[in-house]
């Protein structure tokens, strides 16, 4: 499982602060927090909701240039907006870089996947289209198959290519997880080569105890075929589960990754 760290996201109160405050230090602290758990990529995600589309540029800019340099995890670019996106992958000089995300609608797709292909980065989309997220498997399935037609056409390899199948919360339409669990499925069916991505949060809001229910989805999702998550990698219950999900599942070969995690702990 790919971890992409989720903690540099600008909804969040003290993100906020910290991009506002042009605070390089913070910034730098939970960058390497999130490396030192295990984060295989870092999520920027810099949208303060407040500012216009120039102050989101410069924020990207800013926080691109103040982490690499200092750390050698690759960056996820996360922006609904593709002018934010190019501006930080024009920033980034690193590679191997990711960028989130596209999504199905043909402008941007257009305005995206030529993106990854011309910094060579690997891609996000989201299976969503014109009409928004479709509420059941198979409209999902048309929006991964837009995206497979627009990465075929701008030469992105669909190994490159991660998958968002989405994931809505459960207390406000009981099949959103079965819908993201079928969806992971049939992508991976569909489309070989394909990998799949998620935020696993959103099933749980509005309901309690909230991390016991994200841990049994992402463990489901890993049975389904989940390649990368974007979490807290500082969450340790979290990042146990993968573990215990991944050997479960045959995905650990010779329980490797889960003696190294578990062998000299207690229980
Ligand atoms: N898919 C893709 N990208 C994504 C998401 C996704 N990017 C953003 C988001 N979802 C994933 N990132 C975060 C970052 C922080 C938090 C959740 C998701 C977070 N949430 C707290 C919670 O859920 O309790 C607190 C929320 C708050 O205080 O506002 O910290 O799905 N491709």
């Amino acid at each position: 499982m790919i971890i992409i760290g989720e903690k540099i996201n600008a909804t969040l109160d003290a993100v906020k602060t910290i991009i506002l405050n042009r605070d390089t230090k913070s910034l730098l602290d939970l960058t390497q927090k999130q490396v030192a758990a295990g984060a295989d990529y870092i999520d920027v995600n810099i949208g303060t909701g407040v500012g216009s589309r120039e102050d989101e540029i410069r924020s990207i800019k800013w926080a691109i240039e103040s982490i690499q340099g200092q750390v050698a995890t690759p960056l996820c670019i996360d922006s609904a907006d593709p002018k934010v996106i190019a501006a930080g992958l024009e920033t980034l000089n690193a590679k191997p870089s990711m960028i989130n995300s596209a999504k199905a609608e043909k402008h941007n797709l257009e305005a995206v996947v030529p993106l990854a292909a011309e910094h060579d980065s690997l891609l996000i989309a989201l299976a969503m289209d014109e009409d928004g997220i479709a509420n059941m498997v198979d409209g999902r399935l048309r929006a991964c198959e837009k995206i497979c037609n627009a990465c075929q056409k701008y030469g992105i390899p669909i190994e490159n290519l991660y998958i968002d199948p989405l994931v809505m919360p459960i207390s406000t339409d009981i099949n959103s997880g079965l819908v993201t669990l079928e969806t992971i499925v049939a992508i991976k069916k569909s489309f070989p080569g394909a990998k799949t991505v998620t935020g696993l949060s959103n099933v749980s809001y509005g309901l309690p105890q909230r991390r016991r229910l994200n841990i049994a989805f992402l463990h489901m999702c890993i049975f389904a075929g989940l390649d990368a998550a974007i979490v807290d990698p500082l969450d340790e219950e979290l990042t146990a589960a993968i573990k215990t999900g991944e050997v479960l599942a045959g995905k650990d070969r010779y329980c490797r990754r889960y003696m190294r995690a578990f062998r000299k702990k207690s229980q």
